[in-house]
């Protein structure tokens, strides 16, 4: 039988790739396949494909992935595949839901509020430029502001949001959030304080964005939002960038209408070195890496690559987004038990 062709998109921990290399063929490509057009034109060759975020697995795309069985995502948003076709497809789309992923973030989110608030990056380029041994006093404008018996306002109270909570009850922080849904076994767990999201905007000293992007909370957090919050407040994204007005952010930090912004994920990315962003004082930048533990890449590989295993082995796959296409999902089957 034909081995069946798995596309990676970019490296993965070699634990998942030991994993599919027994079932399929592993084709790597380092091409930019966050271009629609370059992902169409190769798309169809492909039996599964482990998706890394960035390409868009739009209706058009997925018209072309003739054989494509699953689009496996290495990660927990799936906002760049359109599911509603690839559901009528048949086409599988998963994702890798595992404690090693929620950790690494809640942790990156707290390592960004701590740069922000304790000026960690500017401070260590002080040392390193050589300014702290030319002035000794000067590491006294590092003025960094204290936690405990704060307010965090943590919008979703997801899987990630959850953790972000527990961490912040560590550094003596009053937790509120604000969902879609009310949470009450986790408020009672948490000690976390449901509030309408104006509540919380309005109330809140660190406000952290842990919501999945969707259509309804595309621009969630936009002008009007902004204009609610405290001056003194900072924002932390770890979520998606476009839940977040990019300009009306750029706006706010311009302006002192808040005080500060920590964030792992952007409008557009990568982000270009000449965006407002990077030239502001009040911000710290990572780019994209709060999933990236040793721990969490391991685990999310293996995982990726058991759901794609599953499916070709003609099994369904354990963390489908679509379950609806039980039944009625493409299933040629590849590999024997
Ligand atoms: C991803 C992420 O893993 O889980 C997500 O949705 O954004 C990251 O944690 C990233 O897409 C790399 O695969």
């Amino acid at each position: 039988m034909k081995r069946p062709k798995v596309l990676i998109t970019a490296p993965i921990h070699s634990a998942g790739v030991d994993i599919l290399s027994k079932v399929a063929e592993v084709i790597y490509t380092s091409k930019n396949l966050s271009s629609e057009e370059e992902l169409a034109s190769i798309i169809g060759d492909f039996d599964a494909v482990v998706s890394m975020g960035t390409e868009p697995f739009t209706g058009k795309v997925l018209e072309k992935a003739v054989k494509l069985l699953i689009v496996a995502r290495h990660g927990v948003g799936y906002d760049n595949v359109d599911v509603e076709a690839a559901t009528r497809l048949g086409i599988w789309v998963t994702i890798t839901p595992v404690e090693e992923l929620f950790d690494a973030v809640a942790d990156h989110a707290m390592a960004l509020l701590l740069c922000l608030v304790r000026r960690v990056c500017d401070a260590d380029v002080f040392v390193r430029s050589g300014k702290w041994f030319s002035n000794p006093h000067e590491n006294r404008v590092f003025i960094g502001a204290g936690l405990r018996g704060k307010v965090m306002g943590i919008i979703g109270l997801g899987r990630i949001g959850s953790r972000i909570a527990e961490r912040a009850k560590g550094f003596g922080l009053n937790v509120m959030y604000y969902d879609i849904e009310r949470k009450i076994d986790l408020e009672k767990k948490l000690g976390a304080e449901f509030h309408p999201l104006d509540e919380l905007l309005k109330s809140s000293d660190i406000i952290v964005v842990a919501l999945p992007l969707t259509e309804k909370t595309r621009g969630l957090i936009g002008r009007r939002e902004m204009s609610l919050m405290k001056p003194s407040a900072i924002l932390i994204n770890i979520a998606r960038g476009p839940i977040v007005d990019h300009e009306a952010l750029v706006e706010a930090l311009e302006s002192g209408r808040i005080a500060g912004a920590a964030l792992d994920v952007f409008f557009r990315e990568p982000l270009e070195a000449s965006n407002k962003l990077t030239k502001l004082k009040n911000t710290v930048l990572t780019p994209h890496i709060a999933w990236l533990t040793e721990e969490a890449r391991k685990a999310m590989s293996i995982a990726v690559a058991e759901e794609i295993a599953r499916v070709l082995r003609g099994e369904e796959p354990k963390y489908p987004v679509n379950p609806s296409i039980r039944g009625s999902a493409r299933n040629k089957r590849y590999v024997a038990n």
